[in-house]
């Protein structure tokens, strides 16, 4: 019989397999390989005596019925990057599931109901902003962002209706914050950290706050072999200019990261100066007062760019999330089920933004990283080991064993 590690880091390399393109792994929100990838774990939870559904965005959501009438939500996100790897994600969807097959082994019942949460989109990869599915869970979905459109000029709206989702629901979708006891999500690592200490798993104590910018500069596109470097407005050099002040803006401020991960150019051809450039900025930190103040003074930097090369500039912010801090009540039982089970309990910030910072909207949140070989991540070098990920297990269902105590 494999033991529970064993199969939860099976279905990761299966679902790793499941992509929107061939040689790569890329699972957008609304994919087809999104679909298919929802249908596995659907019958995985149904296995595992669990009701399914899917919400009106299209989260997956499976449930265990527990003897009370609170429930505790589990999970974490299905969708990944571009050239992803297998357990961003996934790995907590996969534990999650795992402890609840535990349960129904053992024919338990606890005090609450157990939900585990497959959300649709925590990385923003199509529509450029993040926590989609679980700001529809928690009832703070913005209206406004049904008009925000992917490359392909598709909408949200669109997207949500073609996946068999329902745009005009997404905003009353939330759950009510009195039927919860709370949310606890699983996520590897992402940086190197417990690697370096030795630890398999370590404890949240709060996730960074992150500001997604598009900004984009308009000059004039030309002949590349007839129009003189001087008066010329090429918006890939004011871009350039900017990501360069972006990263010096970062490397000022202790604890600040500030990233752009995404530049295209039109009209795009080599003999062609660009007419336009259009960039990302994601931009984070643990203090929410530093962050903006990074983000404004980069705002007017971008327009003194644009304004020093005769050039226009747009600045769009997509979206702007705040720093979560967990609860500290879960968060100690979390603690208290890691030391109990015999590992050393390590507290930390998490860089990355998860799901749980959009769920703590409406319940108590808790996390648990596990230790990524090398702190690698949105790369397919991704890496967890078996032995962590049977810690992660144990550590969930000893918590689940506390908290029923404590019902
Ligand atoms: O970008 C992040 O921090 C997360 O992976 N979505
Ligand atoms: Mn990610
Ligand atoms: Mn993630």
């Amino acid at each position: 019989m494999k033991d529970a590690a064993t199969i939860a880091m099976e279905r990761c390399d299966f679902l790793g397999g499941i992509s929107e393109e061939n040689g790569l792994l890329v699972r957008p929100f609304g994919s087809q390989a999104m679909q298919r990838a929802q249908d596995a774990v659907s019958g995985w939870m149904q296995e595992a005596s669990m009701s399914v559904r899917r919400d009106a965005i299209g989260n997956l959501i499976g449930r265990y019925e527990g003897t009370g009438e609170k429930t505790l939500i589990l999970g974490s996100h299905l969708d990944t990057v571009r050239d992803a790897g297998r357990y961003d994600g996934i790995l907590g969807v996969m534990v999650a599931l795992a402890c609840v097959e535990l349960l129904r082994e053992r024919g338990e019942r606890l005090p609450f109901a157990i939900e585990v949460a497959g959300f649709a989109d925590e990385e923003g990869l199509r529509f450029g902003t993040t926590y989609l599915g679980s700001s529809v869970f928690a009832g703070t979905f913005e209206e406004e962002l049904l008009g925000y459109e992917d490359p392909d000029g598709i909408t949200i709206a669109e997207a949500v209706r073609t996946a068999g989702g329902d745009p005009d629901a997404l905003t009353g979708a939330g759950r009510r914050r009195d039927d919860l006891l709370g949310y606890c999500e699983v996520h590897i690592e992402q940086g190197p950290v417990l690697e370096r200490l030795g630890d398999p798993v370590g404890v949240v104590a709060g996730i960074t706050g992150q500001s997604r910018v598009r900004v984009e500069f308009s000059g004039e596109a030309g002949h590349a072999g007839t129009v003189p470097m001087k008066g010329r407005r090429d918006a890939l050099c004011a871009a350039a200019e900017f990501v360069l002040a972006v990263e010096e803006a970062a490397g000022k401020e202790s604890d600040m990261v500030a990233t752009v991960g995404h530049i295209s150019v039109h009209p795009d051809a080599h003999n062609v100066i660009p007419g336009k450039a259009l960039l990302s900025l994601d931009l984070r930190h643990g203090d929410d007062a530093v962050r903006g103040r990074v983000l404004q003074s980069l705002r007017a930097r971008a327009g003194k760019i644009a304004r020093g090369r005769g050039e226009e500039h747009d600045w769009r912010v997509q979206q702007e999330s705040r720093a979560v801090p967990t609860d500290p009540d879960l968060t100690a039982l979390l603690a208290r089920a890691v030391e109990e089970i015999g590992h050393p309990v390590h507290r930390m910030p998490s860089g990355a933004g998860h799901d749980a910072a959009a769920v703590a909207e409406i319940a108590p949140v808790a996390m648990l990283f596990v230790r990524c070989r090398g702190g690698i991540s949105h790369n397919p070098a991704e890496s967890v080991n078996r032995e962590d990920v049977a810690v992660a297990i144990d550590a969930i269902s000893h918590f689940l064993e506390l908290l029923a105590e404590n019902r």
